[in-house]
């Protein structure tokens, strides 16, 4: 499913990016990093819980909690130790699915793990994520596990959002303009499953994202004399 105004924007749906298999692997790896970096509940400013969990993997994972507000951390929020590495599967489908969405290679330097859980309705409000250090290089969100339905809106809240359902291999990529597009997303009751399914091959009862992209790293910054590349991840 695609429409004009996404593709001009820099928005893409690429469907069946990850294989049955694949996916059967980035569970495994999901796991191995929740065990090391476990999934926890981010807060708003405000004391309002997040109705997700997050982890993360890398150079830093988004987090927020009333002392710090919306943030990159570099290490685990709750234990302190260091992010654990992101699994070179990530790597492979990130440049996959750049290809097929017709953008040019470039690095990340982070990953995201987030968890909905269908059955209490787990979601993540219309926001845009701004606070990374450079928003000119794509996202890219790998679904796994239940259904997903991702609203796509516009440059502003106002902007009423595009519904996609988004199922377990698909991805979405955010590039361009709709880099900085409104969005948001949540977890389908319906095609949740505690046993693998052809649509659920991961057969987790909750629908969760892997999201790569370029968090900490500064945008490359032209001097006189050389090109700095400094290298960051959060959102509102
Ligand atoms: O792909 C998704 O589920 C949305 C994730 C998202 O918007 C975020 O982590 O900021």
């Amino acid at each position: 499913m695609t429409n004009k105004r996404w593709i001009d924007g820099g928005f893409h749906v690429v469907r069946e990016l990850a294989s049955g298999e694949e996916q059967l692997e980035l569970a495994r790896l999901g796991a191995e990093i929740i065990a090391n970096a476990p999934l926890l509940v981010p807060q708003m400013p405000d004391g309002t819980p997040f109705r997700c969990k997050v982890t993360g993997a890398g150079e830093g994972m988004f987090f927020a909690d009333q002392r710090r507000g919306y943030h990159y951390a570099k290490r685990h929020p709750e234990t302190g130790a260091q992010l654990p590495p992101i699994p070179g599967l990530m790597l492979d489908l990130w440049f996959r699915a750049l290809e097929r969405a017709g953008i040019h290679r470039c690095r990340f330097d982070s990953m995201l793990l987030n968890e909905y859980d269908a059955h209490t309705g787990g979601r993540l409000g219309l926001h845009v994520d701004t606070q990374e250090r450079d928003v000119t290089k794509p996202l890219v969100s790998i679904s796994l596990g239940a259904d997903c339905e991702f609203l796509i809106g516009g440059p502003d809240r106002d902007f009423k959002p595009d519904k996609v359902v988004i199922t377990s291999g698909d991805a979405v990529v955010m590039s361009g303009r709709s880099r900085l597009w409104f969005h948001g997303g949540r977890a389908h009751v319906a095609h949740t499953s505690d046993s693998a399914t052809a649509r659920n091959p991961v057969g987790f009862p909750s629908a969760c994202c892997l999201r790569v992209g370029v968090w900490l790293t500064r945008p490359e910054t032209r001097t006189r004399t050389s090109t700095l590349v400094v290298g960051t991840f959060g959102r509102s």
